[in-house]
């Protein structure tokens, strides 16, 4: 999954591809590159922020939607608001990416009847405090227990388990210690029954362990992604999709499956 953030203060792109044009050519750069989905979103979620109307962020998302939505390549739409969810599925959207799990009111009704894929993501607190003081007991379990209740009462809504993927939300509410016991433990979330999906490309956990800024953080961010994918992720969210794929393709050789 290729991110393009459409966000002026997004953390990772610095507002680079704010404008449509400069969007779809880069969604069309990563698709060359060989992602499988683009991922576009209007909200910038960096610890700190403070969220976006729904007017602003429906002017940033549906041109760029528009654009894509008629080739080849699923496109995702990373937000938390139920209107937009249902404008976005009308404009083609193939997949909500939810970082709020689908827990807005109205968020399961918008996307429960059509056919699109979904992502739950688990976060402790919002974006603007999450990062102040993160805490679990057990933070396997926890987010564990929560992606469960959620795919469950997406479930309860008629929704097929194939169409769900879980994210156990790298850097949402969470220190350095308790991302690596996740990235550790990520096999454990295929006990959801959904597919698993990581974001963990750029994140300041790779900055915490490297010392290297958002921009030099593509080496970290490969080794993240296929300890990711040996660990079970199905879906890996990267802002480098080349290298990633290289890195993939490396060790699916090393296992034997056709390149
Ligand atoms: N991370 C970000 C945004 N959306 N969605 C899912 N499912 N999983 C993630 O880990 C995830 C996400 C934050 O990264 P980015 O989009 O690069 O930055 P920003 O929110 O500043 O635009």
């Amino acid at each position: 999954m290729g991110v393009v953030n459409l966000a002026p203060d997004s953390f990772s792109d610095n507002g680079e591809f704010a404008t449509p044009q400069a969007a779809a050519a880069h969604a069309q750069r990563l698709i060359d590159e060989g992602a499988d989905i683009i991922d576009i979103g209007g909200e910038s979620t960096r610890p700190g922020s403070s969220g976006v109307t729904l007017e602003e962020e429906r002017r940033r998302v549906l041109p760029v939607l528009e654009q894509l939505a008629s080739g080849a390549v699923p496109v995702s739409i990373d937000t938390r608001k139920p209107e937009l969810m249902r404008e976005a599925i009308a404009a083609g959207a193939s997949m909500i990416n939810d970082i709020n799990a689908l827990l807005a009111p109205g968020a399961i009704e918008a996307v429960a009847a059509s056919d699109v894929a979904l992502c739950l993501m688990h976060k402790q607190g919002t974006p603007a405090d999450m990062q102040v003081k993160p805490h679990y007991d057990d933070v396997v379990a926890e987010v564990l227990a929560f992606l469960s209740a959620r795919v469950q009462a997406v479930r309860a809504a008629g929704v097929a388990v194939e169409r769900i993927v879980v994210d156990p939300g790298f850097g949402f509410g969470k220190t350095l210690e308790h991302n690596l016991e996740l990235l550790r433990r990520l096999d454990r979330f295929a006990a959801t029954g959904a597919a698993v999906l990581a974001g963990i490309s750029r994140k300041s956990m790779l900055g915490r362990i490297t010392g290297r800024e958002v921009g030099e953080r593509v080496h970290a961010s490969i080794a993240a992604a296929l300890i990711a994918a040996q660990k079970g992720a199905r879906i890996l969210r990267v802002h480098d999709v080349a290298a990633t794929r290289d890195a993939i393709a490396v060790w699916r050789a090393v296992q034997g499956d056709n390149p």
